[in-house]
């Protein structure tokens, strides 16, 4: 029982790790990428003899680390901790590909001395606050902390994301992809996913947070208005053969937008379930990533997120040990991971 959750909870801390680095050499606002390089990219890197520089992390790892830590050493969610964490990461290392408005958070905690931390955040875009993904982008741990308790998952994931995303379509992306880890963990790693049952469960908890009014749907100008509408789009894609690259971006998106970016994520996860015509491989993990990246677009981000998924679903195991060598930050992720499990397993008093 816990060795099968500490492969989980490494798996899916990982699959994020893996995803973003991988996946950041080919981020772009641009269409699909070549398939091919992408095939043979992904055998280069599986095979033992590749030398190659490794793959650095980007924004996406540093904050997801910082998310894990603070939970691990806290045992719940403390907002200063977490802020800080942050902060201190950035400072330290700025140029990891941050998103451009949200450092502007990270100065005004550092220039307030953190006076109160939710308040640079509702500032953001004239204060309609950051619809960024940044939200899904490092939520994972709080999937894996909260994994037996829904409300308590979904009330951490609206506070980690609101830290630095209050814009609705923002943090409620984040609580999305935390929920869809969440499902992952607690599936039998052996056993095939029914896809329709994992959007409609994930349709139904997000129909209890999203507005039903039409007004109040409509006072974002942002299309699509909800996740729902996107997860359900997602399934008639998945009941359809042969989807193209260029369908699913026009259909779910690929860009920094929460709304055009977790939806994709997770139907890369689900989609890479079954085989692929343009991806040779027997390896569901290395198909999802591989997957996620030929979208094109945020490739780090979307990659990292269905990672993250596909992690927590097969577990460590599945991965190939031959790309982990290519990747900074993998002695790193394994140890939040166990810390994360502890935490999880000892409650505080
Ligand atoms: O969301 P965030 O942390 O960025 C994450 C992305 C990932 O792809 C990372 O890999 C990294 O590359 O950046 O950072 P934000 O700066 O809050 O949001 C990212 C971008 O989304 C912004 O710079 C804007 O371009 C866009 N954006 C918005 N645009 C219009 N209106 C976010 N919110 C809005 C909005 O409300
Ligand atoms: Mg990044
Ligand atoms: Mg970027
Ligand atoms: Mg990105």
């Amino acid at each position: 029982e816990t060795a099968v959750l500490a492969n989980k909870f490494r798996g899916c801390m990982l699959g994020s790790l893996l995803g973003d680095c991988l996946g950041s050499p080919f981020e772009a606002e641009s269409g699909p990428v070549a398939k091919t390089i992408l095939q043979k990219y992904f055998d280069k890197m599986e095979d033992p003899t590749f030398k190659s520089p490794v793959k650095r992390y980007t924004d996406d790892t540093a904050m997801t680390k910082s998310v894990a830590a603070s939970l691990a050493q806290h045992g719940a969610f403390n907002e200063k901790d977490m802020a800080k964490r942050f902060a201190t990461e950035y400072f330290q290392e700025p140029r990891r590909g941050y998103g451009e408005a949200v450092t502007r958070v990270f100065r005004k905690w550092r220039e307030s001395k953190m006076e109160d931390v939710w308040k640079p955040a509702r500032e953001q875009f004239d204060g309609q606050g950051s619809a960024g993904n940044g939200s899904g982008m490092r939520i994972a741990p709080v999937g894996l902390f909260c994994y037996r308790d829904t409300d308590l998952l979904v009330e951490t994931a609206a506070k980690v994301g609101k830290l630095t995303h209050t814009h609705r379509l923002g943090y409620h992306g984040g609580i999305l992809q935390a929920l869809a880890v969440q499902l992952c963990v607690v599936q039998d790693s052996k056993a095939v996913v029914d896809t329709k049952r994992f959007c409609d469960d994930l349709i139904e908890k997000m129909s209890k947070l999203e507005p039903k009014d039409e007004d109040e749907l409509n006072s974002f100008e942002q299309e699509p208005k909800s996740y729902q509408i996107q997860l359900k789009l997602m399934q008639k894609l998945l009941q359809k053969k042969d989807v193209d690259n260029d369908e699913v971006v026009e259909v779910l998106g690929n860009n920094v937008l929460s709304i055009y970016s977790i939806p994709t994520a997770i139907y890369c996860y689900l989609r890479a379930q079954q085989p692929i015509e343009f991806i040779k491989t027997d390896n569901i993990f290395r198909r999802v990533i591989q997957y996620a990246i030929s979208l094109g677009g945020d490739t780090d981000t979307i990659a990292s997120m269905a990672g993250a998924l596909a992690g927590a679903h097969l577990g460590a195991d599945s991965i190939n040990a031959n790309i982990l060598k290519h990747c900074e930050g993998v002695d790193m992720a394994v140890s939040l991971a166990d810390e994360l499990l502890d935490a999880v397993n000892s409650p505080p008093a």
